[in-house]
């Protein structure tokens, strides 16, 4: 970038200063100076998202992505990436003495997501608008985020995450397309001219204001929008109960109102059927669906080609109110027959399913649902029956199959069921997610329409997760290879060659070793932690879970720690094991798990020798942000999930394209690493999925008889009931321990299988040790990896889902 573009942003960061807050670059605060230059950026972005947006109107078909969760990331960083502005604003911002990191961290992180859905969401809109595809994320506008985490005495404590109280620069609030969204009233049916009126008349009305973020494409000719939809209450009705003095009751329903999109809520799989929470989706599907239908409306007047012109993808169930919400519109506002809807309805719909496990299948009780959403739940009906009838011509006879796979059923709405009967397409997210959802959790859907289901893998943006977030190593491979990668992430394969390349391994190494250290400072600086960086880096950062098994990674620690006492002689490969996560705040065994992580890292500090080899330290409040630190600096990249339990995950496919090596099982997308790279491109280890279900299933699974047998596993678990840990609370662990041997009340016992899998686990440890100890061989196999990285962009993903569903 040549000069003068630096100085004419300088002078714009400097008039911006100036007009917002009468400050000059000499006395401004930071905080000042990164709102005056990222809103200097947004100002140039603005052409270019309204030409996007005025194409769309004319333009041929386009994608609503609904989605309860987006966990974009900070947004200054990778506008100015995408933009290609970087030279001219880091050229500006050094003149004023300010080097951009430092502005970077000024700005608020929006937390609106839990973990992988909501990330793989975000991803999604950077490869749509890079590949230049009319696309609208939509979503709420939560005033608190996922709750922030910190730890007190080795427990888990949650505090609210403000991210609003300073106003985000990048939102932009349109209160002229706000929406009205009812709840509750009464639903009169009433025959007129020999058609079905419907009368909803009581019902209490809050107002949907869209706020749009722009979604810049790297170097593209598209800016796409993330709408996310804030809860206001109607002005109009408040003065009515003003002037008829009923001041308290007014501001009470204001309250009632806002508290809509107040708070995310902190779940990933334990459902709980609240009723704010069902609200939450209604409120964000039904203000988006009556955007989308007012807003074609404004251009097309055949509603039968709506299918032609919007797609809706709906990522996992949450937003799956949708799908009645439009029916309704069309039945009842622009007055279509029921046959016509459905038809409109059933080819404007895809489904994108997350999750196996029944606990996380999302169901709301008849009880809830119909008081709320009084004419929602009657379509309900009428779908259930439309389904059910034709399930019948299918299934003839046979009732309890078609009871099973009913919307309605036991007292409860099945939303997974809904979706799947009415969209185009159902997808899962990896290969192996896919069979299971045809094989398993929708096998008797899938027999009637087998070519509705697909599977398509997951995929993350390389962009923020390489070139952002390392730009070390981003720039050693264009150094290599070019920098099409960036736009062909498929072009990373050109990278193998030099896996045999001395000196570009030698400067990978440097890389990840300056990574390392990079990280090692956050850690200090952040939470006081010292990390020793000559040590292996072994990273398990992801939601805690019991079927992630991160007690399995802790136990495996134990075992190190206890062989190291018991072998004084032994020496071993100093190795930091690294923890982040997140508990779900009722999950008591996840907080557990969070509890011994920390006591165990206590125990290691407190015993001499072991100290020196052996560190565990945990990363408070994973975030998006802290991911971006972290993920570079890893060595070992845990995905060690039971088989069959994780429908993807992403996480493992940013560390492989950070070059650190996978250890773990053959699940998810890890069984598609595991395709690219073979077993001397990861370390494998553990039951397979069919192996672990057949095991589970057939209820023979044995945990005593395996702790009985293995001396080596008994002196590993007997710490958690010894004291070794913690001495003054020799039971702290004691259910954990119970969890493993006895299970819980319904349960089986280690229902996860970690005994099962432990020895493997140590065996792949080892592996990985050995291979780590070959410096070169180790960093040939971190450039083979992220030589084989590229299928797992989000680029990939999106073309994919573009050339298989939504044709845009
Ligand atoms: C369901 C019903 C009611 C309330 C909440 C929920 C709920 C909320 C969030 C259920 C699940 C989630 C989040 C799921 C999730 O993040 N799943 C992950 O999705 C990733 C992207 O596809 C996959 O890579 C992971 O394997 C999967 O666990």
């Amino acid at each position: 970038m040549d000069n003068s573009n630096k100085r004419l942003v300088l002078e714009r960061i400097r008039e911006k200063l100036l007009s917002l807050f009468g400050r000059t670059p000499e006395d401004a605060t930071r905080q000042q100076i990164y709102r005056a230059a990222a809103l200097t950026l947004r100002d140039e972005l603005m052409p270019l998202w309204r030409q996007s947006e005025q194409r769309d109107l004319a333009e041929s078909r386009k994608l609503y992505y609904l989605s309860v969760e987006f966990l974009p990331g900070r947004i200054f960083h990778s506008n100015l990436l995408n933009t290609g502005l970087w030279d001219a604003y880091s050229g500006a911002l050094k003149e004023l003495g300010v080097p951009l990191e430092e502005l970077f961290q000024q700005e608020r992180e929006p937390g609106l997501g839990n973990g992988g859905l909501g990330r793989l969401a975000a991803c999604f809109m950077d490869s749509l608008a890079t590949l230049n595809l009319p696309a609208m994320g939509c979503s709420i506008r939560y005033e608190f985020g996922l709750f922030r985490q910190q730890i007190e005495d080795g427990a888990q404590v949650e505090l609210p995450d403000v991210w609003l109280d300073e106003d985000f620069v990048w939102e932009i609030e349109r209160p002229e397309d706000a929406i009205e969204v009812h709840f509750g009233g009464k639903v009169a049916e009433q025959w007129e001219n020999g058609r079905l009126c419907i009368n909803h008349t009581g019902y209490s009305t809050v107002l949907a204001i869209p706020y749009d973020i722009p979604v810049v494409g790297y170097q593209s000719q598209t800016t796409n929008t993330l709408r996310l939809w804030s809860a206001r209450a109607p002005e109009r009705l408040d003065m009515d109960q003003f002037n008829r003095g009923q001041y308290i009751k007014a501001l009470e329903e204001t309250e009632l109102a806002e508290v809509i999109s107040k708070i995310l809520y902190p779940a990933d799989s334990h459902i709980q059927g609240k009723e704010l929470r069902l609200k939450q989706h209604y409120f964000f599907t039904a203000a988006t669906v009556g955007y989308i239908l007012r807003e074609y409306k404004k251009t097309k007047n055949r509603l039968s080609d709506l299918p032609k012109y919007v797609c809706i993808q709906i990522n996992d169930t949450h937003p799956g109110l949708a799908i009645p919400e439009l029916m309704r519109l069309l039945l009842d506002e622009e007055r279509l027959s029921w046959d016509d809807a459905w038809d409109i309805v059933s080819r404007t719909f895809h489904y994108t399913n997350h999750t196996i496990m029944s606990e996380a299948l999302e169901q709301w009780p008849i009880s809830l649902m119909q008081p709320l959403l009084p004419r929602i739940y009657s379509i309900l009906q009428a779908i259930n029956e439309h389904i059910c009838s034709r399930l019948w011509s299918f299934y003839p006879g046979q009732w309890e199959k078609i009871g099973q796979m009913a919307i309605l059923g036991f007292g409860q709405v099945r939303m997974a069921n809904l979706c799947v009967a009415v969209s185009a397409h159902v997808n899962g997210v990896s290969g192996l997610h896919a069979d299971i959802l045809r094989q398993q959790l929708f096998h008797d859907y899938y027999l009637v329409e087998p070519w509705k289901f697909l599977g398509i893998t997951n995929g993350v943006t390389h962009r923020r997760w390489l070139m952002l977030a390392n730009p070390k190593l981003a720039e050693a491979i264009t150094e290599a290879i070019g920098p099409k990668w960036i736009r062909e992430p498929e072009r990373l394969s050109e990278l193998a060659s030099f896996s045999a390349d001395p000196a570009f391994l030698e400067r990978i190494g440097a890389i990840k070793r300056s990574n390392k250290e990079r990280f090692a400072a956050f850690l200090q600086e952040t939470q006081g932690v010292t990390l020793p960086c000559d040590a292996v880096f072994d990273v398990q950062a992801k939601r805690l879970h019991e079927y992630k098994r991160q007690l399995m990674n802790v136990l495996h620690v134990i075992y190190l720690y206890d062989r190291l006492l018991a072998e004084p002689e032994l020496s071993m490969q100093p190795q930091v094991f690294l923890f982040a996560a997140k508990a779900y705040p009722n999950y008591r065994v996840a907080k557990q798990i969070i509890r011994l992580i920390h006591k165990v890292a206590d125990m290691i500090e407190r015993t001499p020798r072991v100290c020196d080899v052996l560190k565990v330290a945990f990363v408070d409040n994973y975030s998006v942000e802290s991911a971006q630190i972290l993920i570079p600096a890893a060595e070992i990249s845990e995905q060690i999930s039971t088989a069959g339990r994780e429908a993807s995950g992403t996480g493992n496919m940013k560390f492989m394209l950070n070059g650190a090596i996978t250890l773990g099982t053959l699940d998810g997308a890890n069984v598609e690493i595991h395709d690219r790279v073979g077993d001397e491109g990861m370390f494998l280890f553990g039951l397979e999925a069919r192996e672990a279900e057949a095991l589970l299933s057939g209820k023979t699974y044995n945990a005593g008889a395996l702790y009985e047998s293995d001396p080596l596993l008994r002196r590993v678990l007997d710490y958690l009931i010894n004291g070794r840990i913690v001495a003054e609370d020799p039971r702290m662990f004691q259910d954990l321990y119970h969890l493993l041997l006895f299970g819980d009340d319904h349960g089986l016992a280690d229902n996860y299988l970690v005994l099962r899998d432990f020895s493997a686990y140590i065996g792949a440890h080892r592996r990985a040790l050995q291979t780590y100890s070959r410096p070169s061989e180790w960093n040939a196999m971190a450039v083979k990896n992220i030589a084989q990285a590229g299928y797992f962009s989000s680029d990939r993903a999106i073309a994919e889902y573009n050339s298989l569903i939504w044709q845009l």
